[in-house]
């Protein structure tokens, strides 16, 4: 679908994509849940599964709701809804054994997890499901209702959670402690913070299965990188997985902007549900304070001159000011002066970012094309990433921002019209890279292209 220029000789006309992007979620079905990629990512991973259930709503609302089920029956039960839910493939690393929390006594029964957590983007999913399912049919609107009765309880005690545990200081963000957490797991953002992590010599030795599925290394995080990842890993299972404990004696401890704007956002999203349901009074308002709280970390985080968002090495007490996308956090969840909103909105537009002259589609790459740390190829250090364009489209809409959200919804279809639902893309190009027929990719593809 690439020439050996790089030019894209293949583009599906809307139908045949939606089509296309239908026979991906297919593919990688495996009855109760969607793998996040045919090869590369054989299991359930958390924020992945919140998207895909968006996109299966448009083919079949008992199977999107299913899939929201069997990630909330992987939920522990402290209320953490892990970020990977394992099959039986072992063509992953790290795979459940090298996680080790079988014996961690807050472990869900009955399935194998990791042991960190990802982005809570599930409420989001949960109401563009009703919006869909409302629109199908009335018997899809019950069970899309039912489900949401059932499951709204559960993402409370999961936004409880990230409350109890993840809000450790003054600063309001949450905290994550492991890059894996952001699910931007090599971004520049965790450059300084990770340079802190210094593996010991008692890392457990281990082989990247990762590099079998993806032939070029320049496109996913390196080796060193690597050993600071598995390295945190040991450190959480020698603290049991006990989750204050773990803030405690994690090497990383970040607050993570983007986490925070998205948790201001999937909470208010989630008390609004629960005011159609009839959910506790109580429970409803604690959701708006802590999205109040939330949006205020965001706000402050802010740099006094380029109004960016900033996260916070919460070890070291210090900001970390990089120009990646995360920059840009406030505008999906609200909270800052109209002036420096429009600020950072011009920003976004402006050729540092979305309005780039180079860029094949004008969507805002992981990473600013002028930065310094910028690599158009690697992974989430440049390369455009679909599911972050429709995340800020559907927040723009729910700000009444309608221009930036079509404009993102008809860039985004540009970028991935090749038909190889790529995981990411090089922003000059457009070529796929990572994997291809990842799901999240073709879920947020059916949601742009069957959900106006
Ligand atoms: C990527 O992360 C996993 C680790 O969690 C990996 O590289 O092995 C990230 O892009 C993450 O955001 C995503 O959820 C996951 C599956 O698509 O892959």
């Amino acid at each position: 679908m690439i020439t050996a220029a790089g030019n894209r000789a293949v583009h599906y006309q809307p139908a045949n994509l939606a089509a296309r992007a239908a026979l991906v979620l297919r593919d990688n079905d495996n009855g109760n849940l969607v793998t996040a990629s045919p090869k590369l990512y054989p299991h359930m991973w958390s924020w992945d599964a919140a998207f895909i259930s968006m996109g299966l709503a448009y083919l079949d609302v008992g199977r999107a709701v299913r899939e929201l089920d069997t990630l909330l029956s992987a939920q522990w039960r402290d209320g953490m809804i892990p970020h990977i839910v394992f099959t039986s493939d072992t063509d992953y690393f790290p795979g459940p054994d090298r996680w080790g929390t079988d014996l961690a006594p807050q472990r869900p029964d009955g399935v194998r997890t990791s042991g960190i957590c990802q982005p809570p983007v599930h409420a989001i999913a949960l109401r563009r499901i009703l919006e869909t399912a409302r629109k199908t049919s009335q018997a899809d609107a019950e069970l899309a209702e039912s489900f949401a009765e059932r499951a709204w309880s559960s993402l409370y005690r999961w936004h409880r959670w990230i409350v109890r545990h993840r809000m450790p200081d003054a600063s309001g963000l949450v905290a994550i402690v492991h890059g894996w957490e952001s699910g931007m797991d090599n971004s520049p953002r965790w450059d300084e913070p990770y340079a802190a992590v210094l593996p010991g010599a008692d890392l457990p030795p281990y082989v990247r299965l990762d590099l079998l599925q993806v032939g070029d290394p320049g496109e996913r995080p390196s080796d060193d990188e690597y050993d600071r990842y598995l390295w945190l890993i040991e450190q959480m299972r020698r603290a049991d997985y006990n989750p204050d404990k773990v803030v405690q004696t994690s090497g990383f401890l970040v607050g993570d902007v983007f986490t925070t704007a998205l948790f201001a956002l999937a909470s208010d999203t989630l008390a609004g549900i629960g005011d159609e349901l009839g959910a506790p009074e109580g429970e409803i308002a604690e959701l708006r304070r802590w999205a109040a709280r939330a949006r205020a970390a965001v706000a402050m985080s802010c740099h006094p001159e380029t109004g960016m968002a900033r996260d916070r090495d919460m070890r070291r007490g210090r900001w970390l000011a990089t120009e990646t996308i995360a920059g840009f956090s406030p505008l999906l969840c609200g909270g800052l002066a109209h002036e420096v909103e429009q600020q950072l909105i011009s920003t976004l537009d402006s050729p540092r970012w979305s309005g780039h002259p180079d860029l094949l589609a004008a969507v805002p790459p992981s990473v600013s094309p002028e930065s310094e740390d910028f690599d158009s190829r690697r992974y989430w250090r440049g390369p455009q990433w679909p599911v972050i364009t429709w995340l800020f489209g559907w927040a723009f809409e729910q700000r009444g921002w309608q221009r930036h959200a079509s404009e993102f919804r008809a860039q985004g279809v540009h970028l991935v019209s090749d038909g190889s639902f790529g995981e990411y893309y090089e922003p000059f190009t457009g070529k796929p890279l990572g994997s291809t027929n990842q799901s999240w990719t073709a879920a947020v593809v059916l949601d742009w292209l069957c959900g106006v």
